[in-house]
């Protein structure tokens, strides 16, 4: 990957000085490296046609986070034993709304994961086309094995913190890896508790209590609705497709039912720990007994399904021939070993339902070889714009019917895939949606950062 890198850099010219100054200011943040480096590389032509943008520094400025908050978050374990995790907040980019991104409970999170995420957010949500600007969160707290009671205590103390910097107009958070309905409760308890004060600050609220129909389904729904969209631009479609899905968590779970309603057969799908093959077809109600009732590991997806084969190891599930491919894990997941296989196996179709779930020559190497290839700030939209479609609905204390928020989602995502292919068009590069994706939420963000001048 290192080797990528720092040939995409030698492509830069205008925007060399400004990945150059990224990577020196931050040293030791891969991920962060690799999501501003595939960025301002497609966005050299759109500097070198506005000149008044890198003059106001919009460049230098776009890579730098506004804020990032570091805390503390110590909790009670069940045996009485005091625990200490580190959370984080990074708001990068208010130009076009209030900071929106999820929380990430993971232990692999760090401040590197954290920008990365912050960063692809900022033009994720700015293809919304609502008014949402980008910002992440998240700890190193791993919920796999805790108690309620424990999760409980850990949100509270993480959301004593973060209540002083974040606000229904201020920034707003959600869910993402290790963070659902049960947690997005405790958080948002606590934080009524501390502000008394009943408000749309945490999206993917429960529908009791402020949620929006459709915000469970929606990154998985969205992620299909947008592949379904690039499909019927090239005539083809869903329909007889053989799917391999990523993931067993939020995202993958409403990728295989949608894929499987517009008549694909989703054959695989993973956790951490290893992946499953059915040939007759992914059993849904299965998965979602196991994962969203059992919390347990999809290995127990044999018992269910006995001709179902469970391999460990997660990596395995990219040698599983496929028409279609759908990472919904985690980033990096595929890289450059694991897309030739899918392309030797005949693989032409890949949807990004993680967040940069493509290696640098993974994506080289689907893009070489003709796949239409939906880049996960496009293509995992849905999620973050639903959420919106949440802040809206609190905004009028109103709540929209499950077939409204659906369609408007579906519209969301065939805006998204057809203004993207228009900017990879309009800079010549026809068919690049990686390019159309990172050009089309930059000029958003640019014209707003341009038009509020600079803090001196
Ligand atoms: P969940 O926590 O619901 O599920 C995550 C899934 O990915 C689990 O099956 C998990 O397995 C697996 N996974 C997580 N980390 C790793 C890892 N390091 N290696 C292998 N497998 C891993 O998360 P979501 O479904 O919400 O998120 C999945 C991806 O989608 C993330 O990249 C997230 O940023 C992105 N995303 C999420 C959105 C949302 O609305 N939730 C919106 C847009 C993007 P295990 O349980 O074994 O850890
Ligand atoms: O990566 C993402 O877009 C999310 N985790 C969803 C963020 C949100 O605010 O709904």
């Amino acid at each position: 990957m290192k080797e990528l890198q720092q040939e995409n850099k030698e492509c830069l010219t205008v925007l060399k000085p400004v990945l150059d100054a990224v990577i020196k200011r931050n040293p030791n943040e891969p991920e962060f490296h690799q999501a501003v480096t595939e960025v301002l590389e497609t966005l050299e032509p759109v500097a070198e046609k506005h000149p008044e943008w890198v003059a106001a520094g919009i460049f230098d400025r776009i890579v730098e986070p506004e804020r990032q908050i570091i805390f503390r978050v110590p909790w009670v374990d069940d045996k009485g034993k005091v625990q200490v995790n580190r959370g984080f907040r990074v708001q990068f980019n208010s130009a076009i709304g209030p900071y929106k991104g999820g929380i990430r409970l993971h232990p692999s999170v760090n401040i590197s994961i954290m920008k990365f995420l912050g960063f692809e957010q900022i033009f994720k949500n700015s293809l919304t086309g609502l008014p949402i600007g980008g910002g992440k969160g998240g700890s190193d707290f791993d919920p796999k094995g805790k108690s309620d009671g424990e999760v409980m205590r850990f949100c509270q103390s993480f959301m004593t913190e973060l209540a002083k910097h974040i606000g229904a107009d201020t920034d707003v958070p959600a869910g993402d890896i290790g963070t659902g309905a049960r947690e997005i409760g405790y958080m948002f308890g606590q934080y009524k508790r501390l502000r008394n004060e009943f408000t749309g600050v945490l999206t993917g609220k429960g529908l009791e209590w402020g949620g929006s129909l459709a915000r469970t389904q929606a990154t998985g729904y969205g992620l299909c609705y947008f592949m379904e969209a690039a499909m019927n631009d090239h005539g083809d479609s869903f329909k007889g497709k053989t799917v391999v899905v990523s993931g067993s968590g939020n995202v993958a779970t409403y990728a295989v039912e949608k894929a499987t309603q517009l008549g694909a057969k989703v054959v695989a799908m993973s956790d951490s720990g290893g992946y499953v093959y059915d040939a007759e077809g992914i059993d849904l109600k299965a998965i979602k007994e196991i994962k969203e009732v059992k919390r347990a590991r999809i290995s127990e997806y044999v018992n269910y399904r006995p001709n179902a084969v469970y391999t460990p190891g997660c990596k395995g599930i990219w040698t599983i021939k496929c028409d279609v491919a759908l990472p919904c894990a985690t980033q990096n997941e595929i890289d450059g070993e694991s897309a030739q296989i899918l392309i030797d196996n005949g693989c032409r179709i890949v949807g990004e339902g993680a967040n940069m779930p493509s290696t640098p020559e993974a994506i080289a190497i689907f893009q070489s070889n003709g796949a239409l290839f939906g880049p996960a700030k496009a293509a995992n939209a849905g999620g973050v714009a639903t959420s919106a479609l949440e802040m809206s609905q609190n905004s009028m204390r109103y709540s929209w019917t499950f077939d409204e928020v659906d369609n408007k989602l579906h519209d969301i995502m065939v805006n998204i895939y057809k203004n993207i292919s228009k900017a990879a068009a309009d800079y010549g590069m026809k068919g690049n949606l990686v390019a159309g994706a990172n050009i089309a939420g930059f000029e958003k963000v640019a014209k707003a950062m341009y038009a509020q001048g600079i803090a001196y």
